[in-house]
């Protein structure tokens, strides 16, 4: 896969670029021609960070010992020629490992410690706080030395009993699943609460993005792991043993941490090698891999081909000697491959619709400008037309007459400035219902909700009460949104009419991303609710930490749909401050053109001629404008298609990964 995924990933970077570059290119042919407002700016700008901060991240997730550590080794670290990341029998990784490669800043090994556990700040707003962090340099050129500082993300210590149920490691009523006692009554808790490593693989220097994950201890996970880390993935890649089969905790690891994402999966049949008898020819054994592989696709109800047997440690082995015959039978290639060919084109697809949304509205915004300029050169054409063969008592008059249509425009300014007030408020009264404090005050409902019913065992109810009441708020201010928008175009024809504007509203945003990010928050929670976590809602540090992540989240999503609502009414105002200046500088042409005809009789043909290039200069302008954002959007949607099967995976959370915010912290945490 290093090849190809690497491949595939430097064709997804240079596709990027290109579109960036094209991006550039039409932001400044814009700027050149002062046809950059605010918004298209703000549009241009917002589709630049995107491309540059666009990520690939895949998520290994399994019970422990399954392989997910192994697997990462075979298909990442094999070049080092040794074992990496810590893979042992038994439990190994003890918290959520991220891999991302910043190449700005040096290998670096982060390293979260467990205690911070006891306080309510969720790990977004932690990411945020580099003292908290015990850093680590990386020797990126010497494995073993490499490999000893990795071994820090098996670290555990031992906590007396009451410390572990302040962490979330001990529960009374679940003993089953609590750590074993060690000597004087102390127990093993993991000693960090979150890893990030920095390394300069190749892989990762183009923007994937690899995040282990600890097997699943059912009452020590944090939620952020299933409602933060697992949502933000692109891709999973779940693994089951060969030698164990669908286990119950496998499935209800399938089910609890996966079950409510949307993200694509992969399932690994690993340890395929342990299958090997002799005293069974090679078919048998491929037959009885074939049996297992369908049995799995059945239980876990996905397609056969998406069930991958293959064995991690013969792959890591086979790289490690270079063999290329064991690392063909361990069957890791096909998985690499189908990594690959599915994951990417899928990326593309959510850049390709970004793309062409903003060339479009860049266009439409661009057009109308251009549009306005060739209509006022439109009216002066015919105006001076009409003046040839006429006298210069005829031009005084003309001009006379264009001081009355100006002074009679000018009355428009008390319309549009009672349109500005009316315009304000309704917007007003729309944000207020996706203001943060909004949400705030929703969450902290529902939050007393939960604490009223007994065990919390309503917390699942009151978080679906929750999302219908935010639900409602989005219905709400997508119908003030359409009151504005109704109001607008009628003040709209109405002063196209009286002042001979050319004002066409843009279509209101529709707040659907909003809506897909609160479905997703929905899903996740709501099955993570369904857990015998939500016991956990009792504690009240728990249930602090569980609130804050849910409003993070949450504000996320609400602040980019007020962020859309924003633009489109800075849009609308914007273009009445454009139109209104062109009116008034058309005036002033109109007049300066009719005076000067008046002192050079001879000047009309003249005039005409400049007003004809200018008009021939508008078009060819647009011509160009047409041809960039056409290219754009065409670069964009050019080989999209290859290889992807069944929908394609919703618009990530957020822009920028995990592990890269903390390696080097971009944006304060809210
Ligand atoms: N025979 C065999 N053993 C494997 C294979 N892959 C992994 N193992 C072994 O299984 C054990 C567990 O592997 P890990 O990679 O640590 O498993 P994990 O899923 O990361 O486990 P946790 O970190 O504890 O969650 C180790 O001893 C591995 O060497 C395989 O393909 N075949
Ligand atoms: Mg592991």
């Amino acid at each position: 896969m290093e090849l190809s995924l690497a491949g595939q990933l430097d064709a997804l970077a240079a596709w990027r670029l290109g579109l960036d570059r094209q991006t550039d290119e039409l932001a400044r042919f814009l700027k050149d021609h002062a046809l950059l407002d605010e918004v298209p700016q703000a549009h241009l700008a917002g589709l630049r960070e995107r491309l540059a901060s666009d990520r690939l991240c895949v998520a290994f997730v399994a019970e422990f010992s399954r392989g997910k550590s192994e697997l990462i080794n075979a298909i990442f670290f094999a070049d080092t020629g040794r074992r990496v990341l810590p893979a042992t029998p038994g439990r190994t990784t003890m918290c959520p490992v991220e891999l991302g490669c910043d190449a700005a800043a040096t290998p670096l090994l982060a390293l979260l410690p467990i205690e911070t556990r006891l306080e309510s700040r969720s790990l977004a707003e932690l990411r945020g706080q580099p003292e908290l962090w015990t850093r680590i340099r990386l020797e990126a050129d010497a494995p073993d030395r490499l490999a000893e500082a990795l071994g820090e993300v098996m670290r555990t210590k031992a906590v007396s009993v009451e410390t572990a149920r302040a962490l979330g490691f001990w529960h009374d009523d679940a003993p089953e699943d609590n750590p074993p006692r060690l000597a004087e009554g102390l127990v093993e808790v993991p000693a960090w609460r979150h890893a990030a490593i920095n390394y300069p693989h190749p892989l990762l220097k183009r923007g994937l993005v690899v995040l282990d994950t600890p097997g699943l201890n059912a009452i020590g996970a944090e939620p952020e792991l299933t409602l933060s880390l697992l949502p933000a993935a692109h891709a999973v890649v779940f693994i089951l043993g060969a030698d164990t089969g669908v286990t119950k905790s496998d499935l209800a690891v399938w089910r609890d941490q996966l079950g409510g994402q949307s993200m694509t999966r992969f399932v690994v049949l690993n340890k395929i090698d342990t299958l090997a008898d002799p005293l069974l020819s090679a078919e048998v054994v491929d037959g009885q891999i074939e049996q297992q592989c369908r049995n799995t696709a059945a239980t876990l109800d996905v397609p056969r081909e998406r069930v991958f047997p293959l064995s991690a440690r013969q792959a890591l082995a086979g790289r490690i000697d270079g063999d290329p015959g064991a690392l063909a039978a361990s069957r890791l290639p096909a998985l690499e491959e189908a990594l690959a060919t599915q994951l990417l084109p899928r990326r593309r697809e959510v850049i390709e619709r970004l793309v062409a949304e903003t060339a479009q509205t860049v266009e439409l915004q661009a057009v109308r400008r251009l549009g306005d300029q060739r209509r006022l050169i439109a009216e002066q054409m015919l105006e001076l037309r009409g003046l040839r063969g006429k006298n210069t008592g005829k031009v005084t008059l003309m001009i006379e007459r264009v001081d009355r249509e100006a002074q009679e425009f000018e009355r428009c300014t008390e319309r549009l400035a009672a349109l500005r007030v009316v315009h304000a408020r309704m917007l007003r009264e729309l944000l207020v219902g996706l203001s943060s404090d909004g949400l705030r005050d929703e969450v902290v409902r529902m939050q007393r909700e939960v604490e009223a019913t007994l065990f919390n065992l309503g917390a699942k109810k009151a978080f679906i009460g929750l999302c219908a009441r935010l639900r409602e708020r989005l219905r709400q201010a997508r119908a003030r949104g359409q009151e504005t928008s109704d109001m607008l175009q009628a003040t709209f024809r109405q002063l196209n009419s009286d002042y001979g504007f050319a004002l066409t509203l843009t279509k209101l945003p529709t707040l659907e991303r909003c809506d897909r990010e609160l479905e997703q928050i929905e899903r996740s929670y709501v099955q993570y609710l369904g857990l015998s976590q939500a016991l956990r809602l009792a504690e009240p540090r728990f249930m602090e930490q569980f609130r804050r992540m849910l409003v993070s989240k949450l504000r996320m999503a609400f602040e980019n749909a007020s962020g859309e609502v924003e633009l489109w009414h800075k849009a609308a105002s914007n273009q009445v401050d454009s139109q209104l200046r062109e009116r008034r500088r058309g005036f002033k042409r109109r007049r300066d053109g009719l005076e000067r005809i008046q002192a050079a009789a001879g000047d009309l043909d003249h005039r005409i001629g400049d007003l004809e290039s200018q008009d021939a200069r508008w078009q060819h302008l647009l011509t160009r404008i047409r041809g960039l954002t056409g290219a754009l959007a065409g670069a964009a949607a050019s080989d999209s298609g290859a290889s992807t099967d069944g929908p394609a995976a919703p618009p990530p959370q957020r822009a920028v990964p995990p592990n890269l915010a903390l390696v080097a912290p971009r944006t304060a945490a809210r």
